[in-house]
């Protein structure tokens, strides 16, 4: 039986998250390993290690050693072809492009502005970090413009690169996630076809246990 990969990172953490979901998308075992980023951990050198960036995740299968998340996702996705959602990356150069295509969409036009909003709207004020107003309303315009683009092309389409959920759609659950959880929801919920997409893509079984995982405290081996 094949040993269970490790993922390095909480699971509160978008981009670890993000992985989390891959694998149980992908019915892949896995083992978490806690990095307590209050204390740090992340920029111990053992953990440099596994990212020199000193950020989470880090992921390890046998001997080899990953880190960004979506890259991560994509490993996991080519190794496993045969195992729980066989299309999830597209099964044919066509289907990966266009999965492609709109990974690169979350990666360079969603996730820069809702990750400043995710941090502004749902950390600062855990952390006690007083919110910056005018970068809120610049990185909320820039955001909007990005999900009138996706509301038009949902329109046209189920999912963001075409009629089955794939790792793009999978890609936007993290940010998009904790900006429902604020009082900007409305960004996605008002858009009819962009509504109607998260209320598809955040009903994943797989989906609906990473929130599982957010909520539990880390593991006692962490
Ligand atoms: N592009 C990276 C981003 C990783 C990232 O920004 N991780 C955050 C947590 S979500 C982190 O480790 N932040 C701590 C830091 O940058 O020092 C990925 O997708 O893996």
């Amino acid at each position: 039986m094949a040993t269970a990969v490790k993922v390095y990172g909480p699971p509160m953490s978008t981009a670890v998250s993000r992985v989390l979901a891959c694998l149980l998308e992908k019915d892949v075992q896995f083992q978490l390993i806690n990095v307590s980023m209050a204390k740090g951990e992340h920029k111990k050198p053992d953990f440099l290690k596994l990212q020199p960036f000193g950020q989470v995740p880090a992921f390890q299968d046998e001997c080899i050693t990953l880190f960004e998340s979506r890259a991560i996702c994509r490993y996991i996705s080519e190794k496993y072809p045969n195992q729980g959602n066989k299309g999830l990356y597209g099964t044919n150069p066509l289907e990966k492009a266009s999965i492609d295509q709109w990974l690169e969409a979350e990666g360079q036009s969603f996730s820069p502005p809702s990750s400043v909003l995710v941090f502004q709207l749902a950390f600062a004020p855990r952390m006690k970090i007083k919110q910056d107003e005018g970068l809120i309303k610049m990185n909320e315009e820039k955001l909007k413009k990005v999900l009138d683009v996706y509301e038009k092309r949902l329109g046209e389409s189920r999912y963001l690169s075409g009629d089955e959920f794939s790792l793009a759609d999978l890609s936007h659950l993290p940010n998009a996630q904790y900006l429902m959880n604020t009082d900007r929801g409305e960004l996605f919920t008002s858009r009819e076809n962009v509504g109607r997409w998260w209320g598809e893509i955040s009903g994943r079984e797989s989906w609906k246990k990473v929130v599982e995982m957010q909520k539990s405290p880390p593991p006692p081996s962490a």
